[in-house]
């Protein structure tokens, strides 16, 4: 079967995390992803975080699945030659290197647009214009940036970064779907385009939910936080703990085994119209007869007492029970799954959410295949490149050069 994206070739100039995310997933989707690797070194998360000594590392491994890698200097003159060809030869360039780099290699937007018009040139930066433009940015200081940390973390305790990587793969999903949608453009512009993501602007993205509160915060209390009514609010949206960001109210609450356990819990939300078959599977019945407990607004003011019941009854049970009692009941709740627990969870190696791929000098090892599932182009995830390992296929049957060409653009360290 054919899938999705054949026929796209992409230049890869990215590294880390937020552009390899992007590329990946274009690569799931069937394009021919050309990586672009400094020689010698390439992207320094093949070095970084290393559990096996002289082996690409996991944080490698897991982010350039399916691609090709191809070790070029377009700081050298055969390099921007080859680099040169690459720009005509391919549909799309992905790049999140500081700002300004790749025009300092000698190829700004202008001269990309001139060498082939047809080309989308897409980018990660940390800030969009503005005061931060210029600056470097990593994935906790767009965790900063964009409003996730000020909101984030336990009440009137310090701000708290998340460990969903919303800042640098958050922002390379955002930009796949800007490529997407300009290769749908180019169909009939015949044009290439810009497409920009500032993580800043990712991860607001993201926060969307908290920024209408701050404007809720104007007209009174935000009556679903913690806070309400006996906390103060300030003037800017305050940190929530573990409450539901959305109307339901909602909390993580103890079952059996947490003293030792640290993921014996379960998250449960009190959705009004379940609400009577969570309070009789509890044992509080009574609840629901009784004024003080029975509407949703009579509860908002004491959910920490409502929630404390909840615990009662959870802390008598593991967290996979109250999943099977609860779920009959239409009460939305969840387990928290430890990466153990998701590393071994059969229904997400049957869907190729999770996957084991065979590396040559790592051996097997677990990656998260992609999340998007397509119906006509399923991904078949394969093994990230070692470094230059496409170097002499790609200049051969891409850039056109020969053995004499291959060899003088390696006499100049361009390969
Ligand atoms: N051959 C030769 N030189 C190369 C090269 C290659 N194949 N690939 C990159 N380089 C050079 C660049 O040209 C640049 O040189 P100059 O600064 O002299 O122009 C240099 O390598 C380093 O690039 P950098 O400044 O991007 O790298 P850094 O490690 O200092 O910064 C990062 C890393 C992520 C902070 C920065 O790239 C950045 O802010 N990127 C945008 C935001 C982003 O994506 N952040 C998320 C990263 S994932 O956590």
């Amino acid at each position: 079967m054919g899938k999705a994206l054949e026929g796209v070739r992409i230049l890869d100039m990215t590294h880390v995390q937020s552009g390899p995310t992007c590329t990946q997933i274009l690569a799931w989707f069937g394009a021919d992803v050309i990586k672009i690797e400094r020689p010698g070194s390439g992207d320094i998360t093949r070095g970084q975080l290393r559990d096996i000594p002289d082996v690409d590392s996991l944080y490698f491994t897991m982010l350039n699945a399916n691609k090709r890698s191809l070790t070029l200097n377009p700081k050298t003159e055969a390099g921007n030659e080859i680099f040169t060809r690459l720009i005509e030869e391919c549909d799309v360039m992905v790049e999140n290197f500081a700002p300004g780099a790749i025009d300092r290699m000698g190829f700004p937007w202008e001269k990309i647009q001139e060498l082939n018009p047809r080309m989308i040139y897409a980018s990660v930066k940390g800030f969009g214009p503005g005061p931060y433009e210029d600056c470097k940015v990593y994935e906790n200081i767009a965790q900063c940036a964009g409003g996730a940390v000020s909101t984030t973390g336990e009440i009137d305790r310090f701000p708290m970064v998340t460990g969903a990587q919303i800042g640098d793969s958050g922002t390379g999903i955002h930009l796949v779907a800007g490529i997407l949608a300009a290769l749908l453009q180019r169909e009939k512009s015949g044009k290439g385009q810009r497409v920009t993501c500032a993580m800043q602007d990712s991860v607001l993205n993201l926060c969307r939910v908290k920024l209408r509160d701050q404007q809720r915060l104007a007209h009174g209390p935000l009556t679903e936080y913690p806070q309400y009514p006996n906390g103060e609010f300030g003037d800017a949206v305050p940190r929530a703990g573990n409450a539901s960001g959305g109307g339901q109210p909602g909390w993580i609450v103890k079952c059996k085994g947490w003293e030792t356990d640290p993921d014996a819990y379960i998250y449960v939300i009190t959705q009004a119209r379940a609400f009577p078959g969570l309070a009789k599977a509890i044992g509080h019945e009574d609840w629901l007869e009784d004024p003080e407990w029975s509407t949703p607004e009579a509860r908002l003011p004491k959910l920490d007492q409502v929630f404390a019941e909840i615990e009662k009854w959870t802390m008598t049970k593991d967290k996979m029970e109250v999943m099977g009692i609860l779920n009959p009941l239409n009460v939305p709740c969840g387990p928290i799954l430890s990466m153990k627990e998701l590393a071994e969870e059969d229904a997400l190696r049957q869907t190729g959410t999770v996957v084991e791929v065979d590396h040559p000098e790592r051996g097997k090892y677990l990656t998260v295949g992609n999340p998007i599932k397509l119906s006509d182009s399923p991904p078949d995830v394969a093994r990230s490149p070692l470094l230059g390992e496409h170097t002499e296929e790609i200049l051969k049957s891409v850039v056109g050069l020969d053995d004499a060409g291959i060899a003088e653009a390696r006499r100049q360290g361009a390969i």
